[in-house]
């Protein structure tokens, strides 16, 4: 692991400025690229394209104490693109909750980190996810617990263009609109390429702010480039600018981002790294991590 990267992972729970948590970004892709070469196996492009977004969001945001997973008053992160679990696991190694060597056994047989999210054995994780579509719903369910219950916690979920695509998800964004609980953010990962083409190929979703505000959601008018650290924290400053409530955030990424074959592929959705591609695309990644590296 780099020497720098050991420093500042030393004090996780530090909240990270934008330069650090590019360079924490660049790191977790390093990790996630090596994984997914040494396992053949599981999810490149909607892993990177959301990097930047969960490495922000746990090391610059929730409210978390990864020493006690199950904190009442914990923020709650869904995952509803369940299938970019290297990601998720990453961060929340890094992040403290476990260690995070044990991503090298991702999908391996009995290794608790399995190809989707469980909730049961994973400590960090809110919810097992991987059937797409069912994030939004189960987000609201926490976010309302929350207004029933008179705690003060936020739940945030993050879907691609697949959940949105699902019909379930659009029932849980009209009953959200209904009940408009406090702390409800949508993060949106729109990459605009899905499993076996793009988003407009598959099912257009354009236009996709109007027609969230439509259902009775606040949505960012300002865009984001969800690969960019000081824009998502922008972003976040977007969503304590006021209190309507419940909040949608559509980030612009770019699936399989920083190597420069994957980028905007829907072929390194879920495709094996070959050795040929590992030592081209892993050559980009250093580059880059040494790039974030030396603007520390
Ligand atoms: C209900 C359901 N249908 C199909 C799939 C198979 N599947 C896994 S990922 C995916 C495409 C997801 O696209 P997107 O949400 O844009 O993912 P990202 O680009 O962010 O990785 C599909 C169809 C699934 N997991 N669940």
């Amino acid at each position: 692991m780099r020497e720098k990267l050991m420093e500042l992972l030393s004090d996780p729970s530090r909240k990270m400025n934008a330069k650090e948590l590019a360079y924490l970004a660049a790191c977790f892709r390093e990790i996630m690229f090596t994984v997914l070469h040494e396992r053949q196996t599981g999810h490149w492009g909607g892993s990177s394209s959301a990097i930047e977004l969960t490495t922000s969001l746990y090391f610059n945001r929730l409210n978390i104490d990864p020493k006690n997973p199950k904190w009442e008053d914990r923020d709650r992160f869904v995952l509803s693109k369940g299938h970019a679990s290297v990601n998720l696991y990453t961060v929340l190694g890094a992040r403290g909750y476990f260690p995070l060597e044990d991503v090298h056994h991702f999908r391996e047989l009995g290794s608790y980190l399995q190809g989707h999210p469980a909730m049961l054995k994973i400590p960090g994780v809110d919810m097992s996810t991987g059937a797409l579509g069912h994030g939004v719903s189960v987000a609201l369910g926490m976010a309302e617990a929350a207004r029933q219950s008179g705690k003060k916690y936020k739940t945030y979920v993050m879907t691609g263009e697949g959940c949105l695509d699902e019909g379930s998800t659009w029932e849980a964004l009209l009953a959200a609109a209904k009940y408009k609980p406090e702390g409800l953010i949508l993060m949106i990962d729109y990459n605009k390429v899905q499993l076996d083409g793009t988003e407009g190929q598959i099912l257009d979703l354009e236009p996709l702010r109007d027609k969230l505000v439509s259902f009775g959601w606040h949505v960012n008018e300002e865009k984001y480039d969800g690969n960019n650290t000081e824009d998502i924290l922008k972003s976040f400053e977007w969503m304590d600018s006021d209190d309507v409530w419940p909040k949608a955030c559509i980030y612009d990424t770019i699936k399989g981002a920083r190597v420069d074959f994957s980028e905007g592929k829907n072929t390194w959705h879920g495709a094996a790294i070959d050795d040929e591609h590992y030592e081209i695309g892993i050559k980009q990644l250093n580059a880059d991590a040494d790039k974030k590296e030396a603007l520390l």
